[in-house]
Order: C-alpha cells, then structure tokens, then sequence
C-alpha cells in the first residue's frame, strides 16, 4: 500500500492558514498567473495538459510516499522476478499525482477497490482520493518509485528493491512518466461482475460545478455550500431509484468529484468508482443505485474547494 501526500503543516504553514491565503482570491493577476512561481503558500503557473490546464494552486515543500519525504525514501524489497500488487492512494489535499515505476510496466487492475478490464500502462494519474491497484512484476535492481506532483514540478520517491546496488537519486529521469501510456479511469471498463445491471434512470440530478480562483467562490450549482443550512440544497431522490448524475465542470479548473454512500458507474460501460477526474467543460456521467438511504455529501476532493463550499447534499429515507 502506497498512500501520497502533500505535506506543509508544521514545514511552511498550517492548512488553515493556506485557507485563509486562498480565500483572498487571486483577483486579476493580468497574466501573472501563466508564471511558475512560489508566492508564500501559493503556487502559480502549475499547469498540466492532462489536466486541462490549472493543476493545483498550493505550494507544498514536501510530496510523500508513505510519510516519507524524497531525502528520507521509503524502501520495500521484493524478489526479482515476484509479481506484486500495490494499492496506491492519493491522499493529498491539492495535488494529483502522476505514479510510475522506474522501468516497469504497471497493469491497472482496480480503481477505488472496483475491478476492472485489465490495462498495461507507462503511468497512472491519481486525483485526491482516487484508489488505483496495480500489478507489476519486479526486475532485478534497485529503481525509482516516483509520484509525480503534476504540474508542480515537484515529486515523491520511494525505492524498490530486489538487488544488491546503489540507489538511483531522486531526481533520476523516468521515462515512464514521459509521453507514454498515462491510465486514466477514461480508458477503464468495469468488470461484467462489477457492471450495474441495465436500467435506465428513474431520476436525473445536474450538479454544475462552478466557482473559480478569482474570488475563491468554488460551489455547486452557482452556490456555496452552507454550512448552518446543509440541506439548503439538498437533492431530492427516492430510495430504490436508479439515478443519473451528470456533473459538469463550468470553471477553468480540474476537479475530483467525490459521492459518499455509494460507488458509481462511469457512462458507457466505464469503471465502478466514487471518486472522478472532470477536466474544465466537460461532463462526467455517471450511474449508481439509491440503496442506502441517509443524507450523503457529494464533494470535491481538493479540500480547499469542499472546505469554501464545492460541496452538496444527495439524501433520502427508506
Ligand atoms: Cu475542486
């Protein structure tokens, strides 16, 4: 198991304190913006293509492989030739990760604990709270394990290891992370154990994602999520329904949609999730059955956005 992580608490600053930076809005940066700089706690001019454009907007000091920064790596060992399974979790707040194995080849295998239509992939590309299972199976040597803070130009390492040598330092080129296969859940088909049976939808919810980093007004819907009133905007399904959500993403920004309660299907026979990449205009559809009745908050997974109320609720009774 490999969790990621963007780390600032205790380094440069609390999360809190990040909020508050952010909450002040970039305003018109008159082109400022398109710079790769470090202003304090903020980043600018992180971009990514395969993220549609702005990649993250928090300047961290240190990316994480299970705790540990790239100067101090986590080490696993295995034996060559042994075919392992590795569960790798972004845990961060603000940075999707791109994730390879220094001359390997990943086998996709599962996302967010769902099986899928086996893949063969160069790198995968993780948003915050995404799960992606991987198979690879070890070469004799020592190699990088890299997650690649994507477009921060930054990365965390770790090393596998199955022979004697020196490690590669952490700044070593991986070719894998380059122009090759890069998994995303767009080239990923669930399972037929894992399929939700054919139905169409009793019920179709359109949550727009909207808000942008001028003001820092991120919200669902054209609205904030209210905190003293959180079914304000609370929308209405029915227990037993199946139930279509199309999520469109109105800001110039990527966004990891999250749905408590429930896993999803990706439109078009794509993977059982609860966590989805949706890049600026584009509309992720996505399928699931009302079965578990309660209020369930739906949100996205930078936490700087849920926190200033890109957040809804979906609830119901049995
Ligand atoms: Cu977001």
């Amino acid at each position: 198991m490999l969790i990621l992580d963007d780390w600032l608490d205790g380094v440069t600053a609390t999360p809190d304190q990040v909020l508050t930076d952010l909450s002040k809005g970039m305003g018109d940066m008159g082109g400022m913006g398109d710079m790769f700089m470090r202003m304090g706690n903020l980043l600018m001019g992180a971009t990514s293509d395969l993220l549609g454009g702005d990649a993250g907007d928090v300047y961290y000091p240190h990316y994480l492989i299970n705790g540990k920064p790239k100067a101090d790596p986590a080490q696993f060992t295995g034996t060559p030739g042994a075919r392992v399974r590795i569960r790798v979790i972004n845990a961060g707040s603000d940075t999707a990760f791109r994730f390879a194995i220094g001359g390997h080849t990943l086998t996709i295998t599962h996302t967010d604990g769902f099986p899928v239509d086996p893949v063969e992939v160069d790198s995968v590309l993780i948003g915050m709270g995404e799960r992606y299972d991987l198979q690879v199976t070890l070469d004799d040597g020592v190699f990088p394990v890299v997650a690649d803070a994507e477009g921060k130009q930054d990365r965390a390492f770790a090393l596998v290891r199955t022979a004697a040598g020196t490690a590669p330092a952490s700044d070593v080129p991986v070719a894998e992370l380059g122009t090759g296969r890069v998994g995303t859940a767009a080239g990923l088909s669930a399972t037929a154990s894992v399929t939700l049976h054919q139905a169409s939808p009793d019920r179709v919810v359109h949550l727009a994602l909207t808000g942008g980093m001028e003001a820092y007004d991120w919200g669902i819907n054209g609205r904030r999520f209210d905190m003293n009133d959180p079914l304000r905007d609370a929308h209405a399904i029915s227990m037993g329904e199946r139930v279509q959500l199309r999520i469109r993403n109105d800001t110039e920004m990527w966004h990891p949609f999250h749905l408590h309660g429930h896993t999803y299907q990706h439109a078009n026979g794509g993977p059982r999730k609860d966590t989805s990449i949706i890049l600026p205009g584009q509309t992720l559809t996505v399928d699931f059955d009302a079965d578990n009745p309660g209020q369930w908050v739906a949100h996205c997974h930078n936490i700087y956005h849920a926190e200033t109320g890109m957040t809804t609720v979906l609830g119901y009774q049995s």
